[in-house]
């Protein structure tokens, strides 16, 4: 991308996520998720780009608004800027990754979007998807054909410690029974999430936050998003697509998938040459305080990591409702 888009897309997830915090707690996911989206596609439009949606909230008759395909941004939103001076933009969009932890007070929802030049993000099926991620230190070291027990063996290994040193990160679910066993008989640790497999993958990426691998299936949009936050990160998420109906075939065709066993890395799944990845936390997190309401304004803290140039900024924002007297506190 030419001119420096991310303060724009920084707002971008900030508005989302004050809009869907104000609905924590309420115990309705999908008011929660309403609140973020419709907020998310109001600011989308006054980003100065000719964006199209990549990965959203799903297909056009199923989706009213971030739908994939779905054309925002400045170009489109008012006829005196349809002249062809704006970037065309891929985007890819969570606007409330953790539904369910928004609606309960959970920690780390988070709102979040990567953008990049055009063909930039793989437009990945909404299936599910087997995922390793891992860090820089360990990201040449592992596999996902590799067994539960070499993989953490190497991840330790590289980390300079021991496996029961180790912390990993899985989405509490069914599917998962295997290979929680497989992890706890290793002796590792395991901090089991509700959902959100998306910030405990960022999580794996950055030294200092306590999670060193996260392992599961898990959705493949978020797949992408997270590997646009690798290519930023330097930490490197291994995936393969779930595909075992014809319909999955079908869908992965209609997106131009055909190798349906390829295992991708964040290079395969967001190969932009110039990569925004942004995310603002909803509730309290590990990486992200959550939306803080304080009668005269709203304090957000968010992430916003790029790779050309390559930036990464954590960022603290007090948005002043009104203007007399209110006092910042540092
Ligand atoms: C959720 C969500 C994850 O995948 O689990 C979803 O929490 C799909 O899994 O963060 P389920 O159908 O079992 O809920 C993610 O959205 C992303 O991978």
């Amino acid at each position: 991308m030419d001119s420096d888009l991310s303060l724009d897309f920084l707002r971008v997830v900030e508005h989302a996520a004050i809009a869907c915090a104000h609905t924590m707690g309420q115990g309705d996911r999908h008011n929660s998720d309403h609140v973020a989206v419709e907020a998310m596609r109001q600011v989308m439009d006054t980003v100065p780009i000719d964006g199209t949606i990549v990965i959203g909230e799903g297909e056009r008759d199923e989706a009213p608004m971030l739908y994939i395909g779905e054309k925002v941004g400045l170009a489109h939103a008012d006829a005196q800027h349809m002249d062809g001076r704006y970037q065309a933009v891929d985007i890819a969009v969570d606007p409330l990754e953790g539904t369910n932890l928004c609606a309960t007070g959970a920690p780390n929802a988070i709102a979040v979007l990567a953008a990049a030049s055009k063909g930039g993000l793989l437009h990945a099926p909404d299936l599910y998807m087997e995922k390793l991620v891992v860090g820089p230190s360990s990201k040449d070291a592992v596999s996902l054909d590799a067994s539960v027990a070499d993989n953490l063996k190497a991840i330790a290994g590289c980390l300079g410690r021991h496996v029961e040193d180790l912390v990993v990160v899985v989405l509490e679910r069914e599917r998962h029974a295997t290979l929680i066993a497989d992890i706890r008989a290793t002796g590792a640790r395991i901090q089991l999430i509700g959902d959100g497999d998306l910030s405990a993958g960022i999580a794996a990426a950055l030294v200092g936050s306590g999670v060193h691998a996260v392992m599961g299936t898990g959705g493949a949009p978020e797949g992408v998003l997270c590997a646009a936050a690798m290519r930023c990160l330097n930490g490197e998420i291994f995936a393969r697509l779930v595909v075992n109906k014809p319909e999955h075939e079908a869908r992965c065709r209609q997106m131009g998938i055909t190798d349906f066993k390829k295992i991708y890395r964040a290079k395969d799944l967001a190969p932009g040459q110039s990569i925004i990845f942004a995310a603002t936390g909803v509730t309290d997190g590990s990486l992200m305080r959550g939306v803080r309401f304080f009668g005269d304004g709203i304090r957000t803290s968010s992430i916003i990591m790029q790779n050309a140039p390559h930036r990464i900024r954590f960022i603290d924002s007090i948005h002043v409702s009104k203007d007399h007297n209110v006092r910042i506190r540092f």
